[in-house]
């Protein structure tokens, strides 16, 4: 009679070489790995996908004294009780994430530069930008400064992407990107007639 026992080894094939399919497949799979494991610095040096920024520690009092500030320096408007502002091209603009809302509106330049300051006021939050494939962690305590160049004129959302309570599905929030020249967007009026 054959009994299997946790002291007694079981029988096994495990010393048997390796077939030649099972050797090639495991090959294979090494090589991949390596492949992967070389991409990963590869694509942080190549791929332009990080943001690029300056960070540093803020408290959430103090980002909202700075947002408030920058809201009072140049709001242009106001949108359901949410300001909306327009900085100047190169200055230091600030968005802060809080239960369940973006504060402020943003209104900026295509082309022009900006550094970013995105930070939260009570939980963790999630920057996502709509239709922009941008997604970037909020969190408290924390100054995200991200040096960026809005590149095509539009209406973006922000949509927050981390879930932080009821109120969540509703916190939406606005950039708005005007063209460089404001003549440009003028659409030029194509001719209604056609002869036949
Ligand atoms: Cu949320």
């Amino acid at each position: 009679m054959r009994y299997e026992s946790g002291v007694v080894a079981p029988q096994g094939v495990w010393w048997r070489p390796a077939g030649k399919q099972e050797r090639l497949w495991i090959s294979i799979a090494f090589v991949w790995c390596l492949v992967l494991f070389a991409m990963m610095p590869l694509w942080h040096i190549k791929g332009g996908q990080n943001p690029s920024g300056i960070r540093s520690k803020v408290t959430p009092e103090a980002f909202v004294e700075r947002t408030l500030r920058f809201v009072e320096d140049y709001k242009v408007g106001e949108e359901n009780g949410i300001p909306i502002v327009a900085p100047p091209p190169g200055s230091d603009v600030y968005m802060l994430g809080q239960m369940w809302r973006w504060f402020p509106a943003l209104k900026m330049q295509e082309g022009a530069s900006y550094t970013l300051h995105l930070s939260a006021l009570d939980v963790n939050h999630g920057f996502s930008l709509y239709p922009a494939n941008l997604n970037l962690q909020i969190i408290p305590g924390y100054d995200y400064g991200l040096r960026i160049t809005p590149n095509k004129p539009g209406e973006y959302r922000v949509v927050c992407n981390e879930f932080c309570g009821v109120g969540h599905h509703q916190m939406l929030g606005r950039i708005i990107v005007e063209p460089a020249t404001k003549t440009a967007a003028i659409p030029t009026q194509p001719n209604q007639e056609t002869s036949r």
